[in-house]
């Protein structure tokens, strides 16, 4: 065994200053010598690190950070050192199971892919493609999930395809096309060598992105270090680095950040020429901010004025600026306005577009961008606008098919209205991949429910035997990183390659050949009667991807296998243009946003009611940037005497998500054993409470146990982390979704996990 540093007890490393180049460090964790090494990146966050894979006799036997990456220079965290493991579990699933007599038996990939063939073309007879619904992942590659697109929208022409990317970062991609135009990180990572500052709200970065955050470390360690202002209403391992730390309650992130701009515009810190030039809506943004005075912000929110006085100083005069918005922000109540309000403050100061300015609608799942991108979810592949016949035309041609068979007729179906259609029974076949709904969808008896439907016909894509997979009629085994070919693109835009290391367990597959085998058994067509879908393995979806994004904002098509393996992983745009990629979006002011290119003509931001295509292209904005206004909405569910405290839920920095992958590792489960709820001091005391005693959690939904931790939380508030379900642990109801609500964004429609009213009893002995 070797190993540079003990990830779990030493989670970022040694600190090297950071003064405006971040310095290469190889970060190595093996069990034994490989014999090769093979070119891949980490897939247990967003952030998309460079890493090698060791293989030795035919299994992978360690990791090691590539020097030469751009996003990570060599660092892995505690997850990429550890979770390959997952790998060689002995409880992988290695060939498909099919449900007779009540039991999921072992079958053969015949069986099982005639059986969902027949169950397709049944439904398609009797009820249209209408009946069938596609639930996907964040995780797959991005040629697994053009490939899906393309079957769901040209082959079957079905509107109900989503990711678990909706309950992950929808918003991020809802805010930025509400302001910009269109999906796209306007910034680099390379910004936060420089920047002078930065902003993380609702992002737990140290413990999320923990790579990212070393970056951040080194240069907090550097020569001048940038201002950081944290606003979490835990006393998370970011905010302890913070300069100003911003508390606020749960669900207040529109009144925070409106105090903050109002204090930020009054004190004239902005730029009225590239307000003038560049955006729309600057009178009305004001004049919405300019009633939340920090008494009234301090009322609402119970962050302090001076406080609140103090980070609007940091933001409002650091000449340069970066800030990251995750799930504290997109899960919680008006998501996609609140996300909004962090574009307009780079906007109203100008400060976009150049190095050292960036702004961060984070993703979370490693290959989320990829859902988004390649139409695997309710968009159009390559930032494509549903609303406009010449986006829907483009991509008939691209595939030639008849432009009515792509489903544009009204609004994509969104995977809380999936859920819906298939708890109502108008949705009879769900194919889900990727994604362990029964333990990370809210309201988890309702999910089991629909899920144990009679007349719902349920497959599960999988490398293990998930929660929700012992509910399915169909299991497929699928291959996982490692074990196939493919790219994803991390939160900014760079792209990476992950070669095939090893061979799957088994008679397991890889996504992309189950999906290539339904189209072919399916004998989707185009136009012609020729094949729909003409491409036989990884690279060919590559290049047949690179045509669907030329001229789009994502565009890929100077990129290729060859170059992608050649070195770092590189940023799209890459194109004739920007051979290389490009660093910024933006760099000349022009945003996305005229009314032929835009992916969308946008929303209110407290309906959800959508701009129609004439409203928009009677005010087109040509290429300026929306300054989206929003007035303080309450959340749908608030303590009162029967539930008096708040609930909000999230993550701890050993696991990833439901834990089919770091569960399995003996070291981070040892650093993270079982869930907990984190009580603030007042509170423990107030119900008696210590550390460790067992504590009864109820909601309006359903009640779990879990240990009580003491501390770093705001008083009224608990917080509980979703990681821990039952596949290790049936003997006790721990899952946090157990208790949270069926509530969404109105634009983003992404899910509401960050607040829920909850009671708390201690249980004894
Ligand atoms: N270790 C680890 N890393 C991961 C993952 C993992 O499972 N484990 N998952 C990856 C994925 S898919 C994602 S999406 C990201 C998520 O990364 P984060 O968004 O950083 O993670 P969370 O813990 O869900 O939520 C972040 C913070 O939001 C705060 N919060 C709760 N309510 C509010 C509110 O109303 N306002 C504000 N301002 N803050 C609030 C919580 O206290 C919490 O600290 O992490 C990625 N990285
Ligand atoms: N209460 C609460 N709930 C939450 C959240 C929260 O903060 N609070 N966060 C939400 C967010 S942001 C997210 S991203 C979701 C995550 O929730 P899920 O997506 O349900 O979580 P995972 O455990 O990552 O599930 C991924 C599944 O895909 C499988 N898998 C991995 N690689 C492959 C592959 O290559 N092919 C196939 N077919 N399968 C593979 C894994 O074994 C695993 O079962 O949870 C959401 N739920
Ligand atoms: S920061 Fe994310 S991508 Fe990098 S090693 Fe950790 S889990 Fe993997
Ligand atoms: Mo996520």
């Amino acid at each position: 065994m070797h190993e540079t540093r003990d990830s779990i007890t030493d989670i970022w490393g040694d600190r090297a200053p950071n003064n405006g180049e971040w310095q290469e460090r190889i970060d190595e964790r093996t069990i034994e010598p490989p014999e090769h090494w093979v070119q891949s990146a980490c897939v247990l966050c967003s952030n998309g690190c460079g890493m090698d894979i060791g293989v030795k006799d035919g299994k992978i036997v360690g990791v090691r950070g590539r020097g030469i990456d751009r996003v990570n220079r060599g660092r892995l965290g505690p997850k990429g050192l550890h979770g390959w493991i997952a790998n060689h579990s002995p409880d992988r699933l290695t060939t498909p199971l099919i449900r007779r007599n009540g039991r999921l038996e072992a079958a053969s990939w015949d069986e099982a892919m005639d059986l969902i063939v027949e169950r397709s073309q049944t439904i398609q007879q009797q009820r249209t493609a209408g009946a069938i619904g596609f639930y996907t992942s964040g995780q797959l590659f991005l040629e697994e999930y053009y490939t899906l697109g393309v079957i769901g929208k040209a082959g079957l022409g079905t509107p109900h395809m989503d990711g678990n990317t909706r309950l992950c970062t929808a918003t991020a991609a809802a805010a930025l096309k509400a302001t910009f135009g269109s999906d796209g990180q306007p910034g680099s990572y390379t910004d936060l060598d420089t920047t002078a500052a930065i902003l993380h709200i609702g992002h737990n970065i140290a413990s999320q992105q923990t790579v990212l955050w070393a970056r951040i470390l080194d240069r907090l360690a550097g020569k001048n270090p940038p201002k950081l202002v944290v606003i979490d209403p835990r006393q998370t391992y970011t905010a302890k680095e913070a300069d100003v730390h911003l508390a606020p309650k749960v669900g207040t992130n529109i009144p925070v950040m409106n105090g903050l701009l109002n204090l930020i515009i009054q004190a004239g810190h902005i730029n009225p020429e590239y307000i003038a030039a560049h955006t729309v809506g600057f009178e009305t943004l004001t004049a919405t901010v300019s009633q939340w005075t920090p008494e009234r912000v301090e009322q609402v929110a119970n962050v302090p004025v001076r406080d609140l006085q103090a980070a609007a100083e940091i933001l409002g005069t650091a000449r340069s600026l970066v800030s990251t918005v995750l799930q504290g922000v997109y899960q919680s109540m008006q998501a996609t306005a609140a996300a909004c309000q962090v574009n307009n403050l780079h906007l109203i100061r100008g400060l976009i577009g150049t190095p050292g300015n960036g702004i961060m609608q984070m993703n979370g799942q490693p290959t989320a961008q990829n859902t988004r991108e390649s139409g695997a979810d309710g968009d159009l592949p390559a930032f494509r606008n549903w609303d406009n016949p010449d986006h829907i035309a483009d991509l008939a041609r691209l595939w030639n098919v008849d432009p009515m068979v792509i489903p544009h007729w009204s609004p994509p179906t969104h995977s809380m209205q999936i859920w819906r259609y298939a708890e109502q029974g108008s949705i009879e076949l769900l194919w889900i991949s990727g994604t362990n709904p029964a333990v990370s969808l809210p309201e988890l008896s309702r999910a089991r429910k629909i899920l144990q439907k009679e007349d719902l016909f349920v497959i599960v894509q999988d490398a293990f035997m998930t929660e929700t997979a012992e509910l399915a009629d169909v299991v497929l085994p699928a291959a996982i990183w490692g074990e196939k070919t493919g790219c994803f693109t991390n939160v900014d835009r760079t792209v990476h390659i992950s070669h095939q290391a090893i061979d799957p367990p088994g008679e397991a597959r890889a996504d992309l050949d189950i999906f290539l085998d339904y189209a072919r058994r399916m004998d989707f067509r185009d136009r012609d009667g020729a094949p729909l879908i003409k491409w036989h393995n990884s690279e060919q979806a590559f290049e047949a991807w690179k045509e669907c994004t030329r001229g789009r904002p994502c565009d890929y098509t100077g990129m290729s296998y060859a170059k992608l393996s050649q070195g770092s992983g590189i940023q799209w745009p890459c194109n004739e243009k920007y051979p290389d990629g490009a660093s910024h979006l933006y760099t000349d002011s022009h945003f996305n946003t005229d009314y032929d290119y835009c992916e969308t003509y946008g929303h209110d931001l407290d309906t959800g009611a959508a701009t129609t295509p004439e409203e928009y292209r009677a005010d087109d904005p040509k290429g300026k940037a929306f300054l989206k206004a929003a007035d303080y909405l309450r959340p749908y569910e608030e303590p009162d005497a029967e539930y008096p405290l708040w609930l909000t839920t999230g993550r701890v920095v050993y696991h990833f998500h439901t834990r089919t992958k770091t569960g399995r590792s003996p070291e981070l489960n040892r650093a993270a054993p079982d869930a907990f709820i984190q009580i603030s001091e007042p509170d423990a005391t107030q119900y008696g409470i210590a550390a460790g005693d067992s504590i009864a959690v109820t909601s309006r939904r359903g009640k779990i146990i879990v240990p009580a931790r003491i501390g770093d939380i705001i008083p009224g508030v608990v917080f509980i982390p979703f990681h821990y379900g039952y596949w290790d642990n049936g003997n006790r109801t721990r899952a946090a979704n157990e208790l949270t609500l069926t509530e969404w964004d109105p634009i983003s429609k992404q899910p509401h996990f960050k607040y829920a009213a909850v009671k708390i009893n201690k249980v004894e002995a």
